[in-house]
């Protein structure tokens, strides 16, 4: 027997991708540098020495790939904006090229019924605000509401679903403490105030796109990772309360009125998070300046989830674990992706329950949830990416019966429409419906773009 999952009526499914890991033209039209172009022409950031000059070429390719998301049928479509395209200095002038290629883009996607979901920070800061101390100045904060506001002022009237940044986890922790992604910093106290300045620019930009663009719906995307503890030792919660605080409270609590968490991880935070051990002492906190929290806690129409695997977290108090971070990943026994995470559909079931629960967004989008498989196409130029189809099966399914809970969610953007740039990881991650050969720039349909197409068609999935 059969079952079909029918997705509410109006439900949006769409794509997501982000400027750096698909335009290229890094430097054509007026663009000025941003912080990932300095970053991945430094020699030993990036794998294999690869780089997004040319990525997936969108920018010159835009319509080639609205023509491709036409086929799907999707009638959503998550893309971000550059900023050094819009303010190659990061503030003042603005280069009317890079506007007119993002009202182009928006333009033929509402011709092809697709709705643009605009992220305006995926990312890629202006290098020069970076040369005057990037996100962990208060100023970047500041230049942000700069960008949004002549953003929104040329593209409010069609846009009708903004983001204001993506993932600050990653901006902040694996840009300035972790040094994994741009600007490649290693400094614990910087990457804490970058977060804060993150939200704040989140929180004082949100009145100026609500003022451009009246009509629509503004959000933020977190990625969120469920997480539990290893086992029930009061080390492994301890440890579990930590991970959770660091990564996920501290920007909901927030975002969501309650100021940065006040257990474990302020306390952490004030011992130092992770070896080298830098003491946080009050004055530090001294970034947080009175109606910084205020501003942050501004009501938002919708949260954006980003949801890939969960975590599993053991103390370092466990002997063989001494010296290591304050928490450590267990890997279950279990599927892995090729980015090693964990195949665990049911943390995203979790994760829309708790968030619903806890802090009661009046809507919810997941705006990423993919797989990186590098299955390529056969002799017959096929493409047979069977594990991506189950990934995808298995966390909508997951999505459907947080709705029947009464998750208000509102639509599902898979990451990626097409293979791109990974980051760190370069072009060997692969998370794309569609196949991309990088030396001719084809794209070619997987199996997984045919079965997503589907699935859109019937508004459901048959399990
Ligand atoms: O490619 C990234 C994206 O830029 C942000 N979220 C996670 C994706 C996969 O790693």
């Amino acid at each position: 027997m059969t079952t079909k999952l029918k997705f509410p009526q109006g439900f949006f499914w769409g794509t997501a991708t982000s400027s750096y890991q698909i335009e290229g033209a890094w430097n054509e039209d007026g663009k000025g540098e941003s912080i990932w172009d300095r970053f991945s022409h430094t020699p030993g950031h990036i794998e294999r020495g690869e780089m997004g000059n040319v990525a997936c070429d969108h920018y010159h390719r835009w319509q080639e790939d609205i023509a491709i998301h036409k086929e799907l049928g999707v009638n959503g479509y998550r893309f971000s904006i550059s900023w050094p395209r819009i303010l190659p200095q990061g503030r003042g002038a603005v280069n009317p090229k890079g506007l007119d290629f993002y009202s182009r883009l928006v333009d033929g996607l509402l011709e092809a019924g697709i709705q643009p979901f605009v992220t305006l920070y995926h990312w890629d800061l202006p290098q020069a605000l970076q040369d005057e101390g990037g996100w962990p100045a208060r100023a970047t904060a500041e230049a942000f509401v700069e960008y949004a506001d002549v953003v929104s002022r040329r593209l409010g009237d069609r846009v009708k679903h903004w983001m204001t940044l993506n993932e600050p986890w990653c901006s902040s922790l694996l840009g300035y403490q972790i040094g994994e992604h741009a600007p490649g910093h290693h400094d614990w106290k910087s990457a804490l105030a970058a977060a804060h300045h993150l939200l704040l620019g989140h929180g004082l930009a949100l009145p100026a796109i609500r003022r451009n663009s009246p009509q629509s719906e503004v959000g933020i995307v977190l990625n969120l990772i469920p997480t539990e503890p290893a086992s029930p030792s009061p080390e492994d919660y301890d440890a579990f309360r930590y991970f959770d605080g660091f990564f996920n409270r501290w920007f909901l609590d927030p975002v969501f009125g309650r100021g940065y968490p006040a257990d474990k991880v302020l306390e952490y935070a004030a011992q130092g998070f992770l070896p080298p051990t830098i003491p946080l002492t009050d004055g530090d906190w001294g970034f947080v300046k009175s109606g910084d929290l205020q501003a942050i806690a501004q009501p938002i129409d919708f949260l954006g989830v980003n949801y890939y695997s969960r975590s599993v977290q053991r103390s370092p108090v466990i002997p063989e674990h001494q010296n290591q971070p304050r928490t450590v990943h267990v890997a279950p026994e279990s599927e892995w992706t090729e980015m090693r995470w964990e195949v665990f559909p049911e943390g995203l079931y979790r994760l829309l329950n708790r968030v619903n629960y806890e802090y009661q967004p009046r809507k919810i989008y997941i705006t990423e949830n993919g797989a990186s498989y590098s299955d390529g196409p056969d002799a017959a130029g096929q493409i047979h990416d069977e594990r991506r189809i189950a990934y995808l099966r298995s966390h909508l399914e997951a999505a459907h019966r947080a709705i029947q809970n009464g998750v208000p969610l509102a639509g599902y953007f898979t990451w990626s429409i097409m293979d791109n740039f990974e980051w760190a990881h370069g072009f060997a991650q692969r998370f794309g419906l569609y196949w991309v050969d990088f030396a001719t720039q084809k794209r070619l349909p997987k199996d997984s773009a045919l079965w997503y197409r589907q699935v859109i068609a019937g508004n459901g999935l048959t399990i």
